[in-house]
């Protein structure tokens, strides 16, 4: 048993990782906005995997709010989370408070169920950019990155590149600053995220949710911080709508 339990393991990842080294699109994060994306991309027949640097996927929706752990979601998310099989409960006007381990998990199983693959323990640490496009992924081991570790990195192809990385949008910036390229954003480059305003922010959430560089998309929180706008704190129908916006815009532009 101990020889087929290493060698299956071994067979059976590193033909996922060799079937994945050419892909329609790949996302950088977890959070709920990249799954919800890879879901929607799953869905429609891409190749779709996505990278996470950490162990778990799921990003800020895990703690809810200060680690109590339930979110809200207002009324025009809610076709997602019902989509997704995650169970819902009304609040107050158009509050609806959910689960956030349970709407975590739902969105993870989701995704990988739809046939996204998910590489956790991996970060981006740069991309590829090729004819002034982005043109794929350079990816490494997350503990390498952290303990830096001189080892070169393993590069990823894909014809479209979701940033889904959260409030540090470090794929732009790093697009910007190592290319000398301006961004589709309202100064050219990563204007950074301002302080909390809720209806402005998840509005604007799907607003900026767009292609900011040839091949590279934004979602999520990245999306409001590469365009510099208000984060929002534990509300959460914004990121699910902004998932699916990259999802529908990555489709239409493959
Ligand atoms: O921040 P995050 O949850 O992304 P999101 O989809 O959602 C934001 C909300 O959680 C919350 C909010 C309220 O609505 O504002 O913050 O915008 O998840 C981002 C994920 O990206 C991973 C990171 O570990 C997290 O799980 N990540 C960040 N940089 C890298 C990365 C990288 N370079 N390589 C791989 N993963």
């Amino acid at each position: 048993m101990e020889k087929i339990v290493s060698a299956g393991i071994v067979e059976s990842y590193f033909d996922k990782l060799r079937r994945n080294l050419v892909l329609d699109v790949a996302i950088v994060g977890g959070g709920p906005s990249g799954l919800v994306a890879a879901y929607y991309l799953a869905k429609a027949g891409r190749r779709v995997a996505l990278f996470e640097r950490k162990l778990a996927p799921g990003g800020g929706m895990w703690g809810g709010a200060m680690m109590f752990n339930d979110i809200v979601v207002q009324s025009d998310a809610l076709p997602i989370l019902e989509e997704l099989g995650v169970s819902y409960r009304h609040y107050r006007g158009d509050a609806y408070l959910v689960d956030s381990v349970h709407a975590t998990a739902a969105l993870i199983y989701a995704a990988t169920r739809a046939g996204a693959t998910i590489f956790n323990c991996y970060s981006v640490e740069d991309v590829v950019f090729k004819d002034e496009r982005v043109a794929g992924l350079v990816v490494n081991w997350a503990p390498v990155i952290r303990e830096g570790m001189h080892v070169d990195p393993l590069v990823i192809m894909a014809t479209a590149v979701l940033e889904g990385t959260g409030h540090d949008c470090a794929i732009a910036r790093l697009v910007a600053r190592k290319n000398g390229v301006r961004l589709n954003t309202p100064t050219g480059e990563v204007i950074g995220e301002r302080s909390l305003s809720i209806e402005e922010a998840e509005r604007t959430t799907v607003e900026n949710t767009k292609e900011i560089y040839p091949g590279l998309f934004v979602s999520g929180m990245a999306a409001n911080g590469v365009s510099g706008s208000f984060r929002m704190g534990p509300i959460f129908g914004g990121m699910l709508l902004s998932g699916k916006k990259a999802a529908q815009m990555i489709c239409d532009s493959l």
